[in-house]
Order: C-alpha cells, then structure tokens, then sequence
C-alpha cells in the first residue's frame, strides 16, 4: 500500500496548469491544459470556461490536441539525407553548419535570390517577425513568402483597398449575437470553427436572420433561413447584383455614402449591367433569392457580411471582397453597431502572419517594403542602411514554381507549412522541390514536404514555447510554455538565430527569449498600421488580449474600428467598380464539371498533424469526393463506388459521397490528404493579379468509374 499512496502523491503535486490556446485555428480557443510530467506524459487539455471568445466550447481537434506533444512520429532530432539517400540523424551543429555552409556556397554561385524561405500562419508573431527579418538580413533575399498567400492575401487585398488597414474581423466575435442580419459567404463555420456557431445560435435566439451563400448545402447552411447555392466562382456577379437591386429598390444609404465614402458614382454606373436575369443566369440564384436575400441585409437594424474562403480562393479573389465591401458600404452599415464586411480569417496566427513581414511584399506592422520612409523606419529598428533591405520577392506559388536550376532559386528552408500538399498544382510542386540543390524542413513531423528534403530539423510545439498569436478578432493574445520540449528539439526563433550567426548576420539575431522578440516587434510596429506597441506580455494576461491598434502602453487596445473613420488619409472608405469575369477554367466537353475543395471538421490544413491523431484518423479516413445523385446515377456510381477525377493537371481516384446537398454540376473534395489522394493534384494554379492568390475553389475536371483494383 504504501508505495501506491507516495506514487499517487507525487503524481498531484507534479500537475502544472497553464491556460494557454489551440494549436490550430484562428478562433484560438482558450485552453487550460494541465501537464502530469511524472505521469508518462499524460497532458490534459480542456476548454478554458472564461475565455470570451470559445467561453468553453472547442471543436474535435482541440480535445485531441496534445496527442502531438507525446507522439511516436514527432521529429526529435534532426536529420541529414546520407548518401545513400536515407535520412539520418545528426547533431545540431552539423546540421547547422552543413545548412549554412551549402547556403554560403549557393548564394556565392547563384546570387542572394537563390536563396528562398515559406513561412505561415501558424508562427507566432515573434517568428513572422523573425523570419522576415532572417530572409532580408542573413539569406539578404527578396524571396520569402508564406502559406497565408493561399488564406488571406484576397481579404487583405480588398480591405486595404476599400477600408486602408486590414483586420479580419472589425469588431469582436460576441457583436454576431446582436445582429440582426448575418450573411456567412462562402464559409462552413459549423465545420471550420465550430465554437463560433454559439454566438451564430445566440443571433438566432435574439431574433436575427441568417443567410448562406455556398455551391453546398453544409452543416452550416442547414442553420441559415436562407440559402443561396451559386456556382462556383459566380460570386462577385451575384454581389454586384444585389447592389443592383438595392439601387432599384432604393435601399442604399444615401447620407452615408455623401459623409464616409468615395467613389460611388463610378460603381453605380459599373453595376447597371448586372440586371437580375442576367445575375440569374451566370450564378443560377433566382430572382426571388436575389431579393430576399439584398431585403434582409438592407432592412434589418444592423447587418453584417463575412466571407470565408469560398468565394476568396478564386483568380478574382480580391475583387469578389471588394464587391462584399461595396455592397456593405452603399447599405451604410460599415462601423456600425453590429454591422460591416469582415472576413473570417483561417489559421492559428493567419491574422498576425500576415503583419509582421514574412509576405514578399511587406515589412513588419504592415509596411511596405517598395515605400521608402517604411524602409527607413525599419532600417532605423534594425540598424542598418535602408539599401540592404531586398526588394519584393515573388508570391507563394510563383516561388515554388520558381523552385530548380530553369527558375533559379537553389535553396528553401520552409517553417511551418506543407507546401507539397497544399498548393494548386501540387505535382508540379513536388517535381519543383525535387530539383533543389538545397531543402531544409523545419517541423515537428515529417510531412510530405521533407521527403525530399536534405535536411529536418525538430521544432518545439505550441505547448512548449511561449509567444503571441493574433486571432480572428484582431485580438492578441499569449502562447503559453506548458512543459520543456523534448532535448533535442529547438525552437524557430533558436533555429533563426543559430544560422544567422553562421551566416554572418549573428549580431542581428541576439535574443534570448520570445519576450525580447517581441519588444523588437513592437519597436518595429510603432506608427505604423498594425501598431503594437502599446501590447505587452503582461497586458494580454491581464486582460485576456488585446485588440490592435494599440500605439501605447496606457492605450486600452481597438476592438472595434471604423465608427468614426477609415484608415485612407481622408476618412473615407473606397468604392472599388469590379467586375465579374469568368474562373480561368470552366467546364467544357473534355471536362464538364466544376471541382471545388474545402475541409472537414476533424482534419487541420494539409493533414500533417491530424491524420497523426488517431481519433480524428478513426473519424475520417480518407478523402471522399461529393457527388450529386443525378450526377451519380449519370456517372454510374453508388455511396463507396471508386471515381477517378481527372483534370488537365492529374487525376486522383476518390471514394464516392453520394449527397443530396451539392450542385449536380459540381464535385467536392477536401485536401487534407496527400499523395494519391490529393486534391491539389487537380487544381488550376491561376493566381489573382492582385492577391497572388490560387484559384482552389474551381477548375474543370472529368470523372469516370473505376473498380477498387484500379
Ligand atoms: N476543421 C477545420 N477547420 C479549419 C481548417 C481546417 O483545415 N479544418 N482550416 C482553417 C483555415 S487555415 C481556414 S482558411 C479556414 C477556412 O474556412 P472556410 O472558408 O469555412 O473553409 P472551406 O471549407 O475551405 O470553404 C468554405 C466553403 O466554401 C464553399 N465554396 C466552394 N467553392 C465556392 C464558391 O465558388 N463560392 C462560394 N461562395 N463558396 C464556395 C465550400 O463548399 C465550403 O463549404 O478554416 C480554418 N479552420
Ligand atoms: N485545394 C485547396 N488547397 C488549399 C486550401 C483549400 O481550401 N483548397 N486552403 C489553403 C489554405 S487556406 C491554407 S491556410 C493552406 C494550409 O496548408 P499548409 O500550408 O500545408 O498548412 P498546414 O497543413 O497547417 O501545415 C503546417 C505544417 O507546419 C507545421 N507547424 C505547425 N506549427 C509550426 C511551427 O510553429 N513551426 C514550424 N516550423 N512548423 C509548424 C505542422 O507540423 C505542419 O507540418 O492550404 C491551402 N491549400
Ligand atoms: S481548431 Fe479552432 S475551433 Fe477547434 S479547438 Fe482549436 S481553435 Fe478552437
Ligand atoms: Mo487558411
């Protein structure tokens, strides 16, 4: 007896609790998670109750979370690829030092634009900082960019176009409960962030109304009071002709557009050609539905319209946002009570990775890298003259395709996405990492990306570092060090730092901890549009978060913009004439049906760290493709049939959904798998002239039966 009784003693007083958050999304649910380090690694991970944005609540892959932390697969110490070809393990400072000197040698023979980095939305924003910061100053490249590039970069375009500043959400999730009409674009909230449907609920229960627009039927539209179900890529047509009923049915805000705006009268005469009928027939809404839809969102007291990837993932991306803006601004409800566009914004820090630098064309706090005092101000930070600052790079996709000896960039050191997996075109990708002399993976797995990488090296988990992340909000807030990592593993900003002196570039990059990263950051962000540097560590655990901008420390934080003003130098917001052109590829002959993607409940992204966690594994195997029973019975195909779908860029070969709730003209499938079972195998890499955005949401593809064998 007595051994079990000290046993169990020891095990309670060793229990550490830490409320930090989620590893994935951008709703960054508060967790508590409580660390039983003497206890085989048992790690506890629950929903923290007073948090105010999940107040409790958390999805699937949240409860499972910490399986990363203990598991088997995770990368413990890096690896170099022998001669042989294998991967074996080695010691940090070899690797470092075979990093480097590769590096050096590349850059010496091929110029500093060979060499290149891919960041994401998962860093936190000490490591975007970071690692825009290393691209510049110790690669001296202008080629970093980052997976936000397939996530934000169309909200963002358009916001700053129409409104000067980009946050995701202008107000905190808690206003959906009291508006009155909320239109959810092209987003499955239910599946994709599944708290967030307590406040949609909550909206209901006030008496509001909601409306979807999606191709399919989802858990989410099945909430809504209406739901639109265009074609995919009619979006920006079918916006642009609720403007125009809105013109015809006299329901715009005349005196708001007269007092807060610009622009208006070239955007009326731009949209008299989107005459109902006509809308009707490019996106197949009807008339009615047009109406209804214009009619709540006019009429209700407070009104407000969020976009999700849907109708953002598309060539036309950035001006489909702009067509949302539009029509929000003529109904005078931007900065509103309760109203206005926002866009819900995907990944972990999706909303701080796209301020703080690691985009192509950026600067951290939102600056840009072309605009001489921005490149002053920031020369000034990191003490150096403007003119070592690279010039803009080239966006996500155009620099993996750029990938190889034909488009001259040798080497990438890629932190924190799976490039392989996630990107259109993704065989093209994968011939284009295979071609580098040079490819450094830093991750926690090994995912498909690092297969042919000459390098791995281990990074901490969310639960083993400390750092600030941004959520949809716009609100800051505190990753939180649950327990040490594992030995042999580093952190991205110890892995920035480590190579940067072996660069050359060590004095750069002294820091000892997050925190210091931070004050940098914060230094870097002064007066600038995404200002934070009033946040300190210490006020976000104060206070839950705080709300950028925030320009000192004894300024409260924003959580909500534009009651008085726009961020253009006059006030106002922008009207922007779009108009509706045609996705880059359309159904035809050789490949009469639309292919559009999206994602499950129980799957993160490219998969890399769910198909890892045996439950969500359990819940959802594998990728099956969406398809119509009229379409079925063409195909001739039943529930669990084989389909191989072919584009002009691939096939892959699905198990067959057969759901009542798509388009008949349209397959669906998610892309939380790779290899054979990729998505990405089919879709088009036509990119958004603006954005740089890939067209994910729609390509034309073919689709045949095939038994299992095949
Ligand atoms: N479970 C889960 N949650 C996630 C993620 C995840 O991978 N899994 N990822 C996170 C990230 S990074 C992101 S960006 C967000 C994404 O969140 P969402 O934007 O909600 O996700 P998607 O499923 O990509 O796309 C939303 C919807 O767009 C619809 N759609 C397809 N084509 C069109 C079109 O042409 N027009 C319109 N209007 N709709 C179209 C699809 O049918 C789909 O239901 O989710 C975040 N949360
Ligand atoms: N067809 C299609 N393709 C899409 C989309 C779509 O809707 N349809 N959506 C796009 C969107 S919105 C997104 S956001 C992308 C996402 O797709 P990816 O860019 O592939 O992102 P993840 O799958 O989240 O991959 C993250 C990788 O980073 C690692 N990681 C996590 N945190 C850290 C960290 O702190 N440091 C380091 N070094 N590594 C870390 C994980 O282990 C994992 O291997 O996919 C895009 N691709
Ligand atoms: S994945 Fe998103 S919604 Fe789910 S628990 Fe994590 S932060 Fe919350
Ligand atoms: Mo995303």
């Amino acid at each position: 007896m007595a051994p079990r009784s000290s046993l169990r003693l020891k095990i309670v007083t060793s229990e550490t609790t830490t409320h930090t958050h989620c590893p994935y999304c951008a709703f960054q649910c508060g967790v508590v998670m409580t660390d039983r380090a003497d206890h085989a690694g048992v790690i506890d991970v629950r929903p923290d109750d007073d948090f105010p944005v999940n107040r409790g609540q958390m999805c699937i892959k949240g409860f499972t979370s910490a399986a990363l932390l203990d598991h088997p697969e995770r990368l413990t110490v890096p690896k170099i690829r022998g001669r042989a070809g294998r991967l074996l393990p080695a010691r940090w400072d070899t690797a470092l030092d075979f990093v480097a000197e590769r590096l050096l040698r590349l850059r010496e023979l091929h110029g500093p634009a060979a060499l290149a980095a891919f960041g994401s939305g998962a860093l936190t924003n000490e490591k975007t900082y970071l690692l825009g910061k290393f691209a510049r100053l110790a690669l001296q490249s202008p080629n970093v960019d980052y997976n936000g590039r397939y996530c934000m970069s169309s909200a963002a375009a358009g916001q700053n176009k129409a409104f000067g500043i980009d946050r995701g959400l202008p107000f905190p999730v808690s206003d959906i409960a009291h508006t009155k009409a909320l239109l959810l674009w092209g987003a499955n909230c239910a599946e994709t962030l599944p708290p967030i449907m307590q406040w949609i609920f909550a909206q209901r229960d006030n008496g509001g109304a909601l409306i979807v627009v999606d191709p399919r039927r989802t858990d989410t539209a099945r909430a809504a009071a209406l739901h639109l179900q265009p074609t995919p890529g009619s979006d920006l047509a079918l916006a642009n002709g609720l403007l125009y009923l809105a013109l015809e049915e006299k329901l715009i805000d005349t005196a708001y557009i007269a007092a807060r705006t610009d622009g208006f009268d070239d955007l009326r005469r731009a949209v008299l050609s989107y005459h109902p009928a006509h809308v009707e027939r490019l996106t197949g809404v009807s008339t009615q539905d047009q109406l209804k839809a214009v009619r709540l969102l006019a009429e209700a007291p407070s009104s407000m319209l969020l976009s999700g990837r849907g109708p953002e993932q598309q060539s036309k991306g950035a001006d489909t946002v702009l067509s949302f803006i539009n029509l929000m601004l003529a109904l005078g409800k931007v900065g509103k009570p309760y109203s206005g566009y926002g866009c819900l914004t995907g990944q972990g820090n999706g909303q701080g990775g796209r301020e703080h630098g690691q985009k192509a064309d950026q600067l951290p706090g939102y600056r840009h890298i072309e605009d001489a005092e921005h490149r002053a101000a920031i020369a000034r930070v990191w003490g150096i003259d403007p003119a070592e600052l690279p010039a803009k790079g080239k966006s996500a996709y155009e620099l993996l395709d750029a990938l190889g000896p034909e488009g001259g960039i040798r080497a990438l050191l890629v932190f924190g996405s799976n490039v392989a997996v996630a990107s259109p075109n993704a065989l093209n990708v994968e011939r284009r990492l295979a071609s580098l002399d040079l490819l450094v993976v830093c991750d926690a797995f090994v995912n498909e990306t690092a297969r042919d990488a000459h390098v791995l090296l281990p990074v901490a988990q969310f639960a083993e570092e400390e750092g600030t992340m941004t959520n949809l909000e716009g609100r800051v807030i505190l990753r939180q060090k649950v327990r040490p990592a594992p030995p042999e593993v580093k952190t991205d900003i110890e892995i920035f730092c480590e190579l940067a002196r072996r660069l050359g570039a060590g004095r750069h990059f002294q820091y000892t901890s997050a925190e210091q990263v931070f004050d940098e950051l914060r230094r870097a962000t002064a007066g600038a549009r995404a200002d934070y540097s009033g946040i300190t560590y210490d006020k976000i655990r104060r206070n839950r978060g705080v709300f950028w901008p925030c320009p000192s420390v004894e300024h409260p934080g924003t959580p909500r913009l534009f009651a008085e003003r726009f961020h253009h130098p006059n006030g106002r917001a922008r009207f922007h004439a779009v108009h509706h052109r045609p996705a880059a590829e359309l159904p035809d002959d050789a490949y009469p049906f639309y292919f559009t993607t999206g994602r499950y409940k129980e799957h993160y992204n490219s998969g890399a760290q769910t198909r890892r966690v045996s439950k969500l594994e359990e819940a959802k195997p594998e990728p099956k493709v969406e398809v119509h029973p009229r379409l079925a019975a063409r195909l001739g195909v039943v529930e669990g049939d084989s389909l191989l779908v072919e584009s002009r860029r691939g096939a892959v070969t699905f198990r067959v959904a057969v759901v009542p709730s798509i388009r008949p003209d349209t397959l669906f499938a998610p892309f939380h798998w790779g290899g054979r079972k990729a998505a990405n195998v089919l879709t088009v890499p036509a990119l958004d002239p603006t954005s740089r955005m890939p067209e994910f949401k729609v390509c034309a593809v073919r689709a045949r039966r095939v038994s299992e064998s095949n």
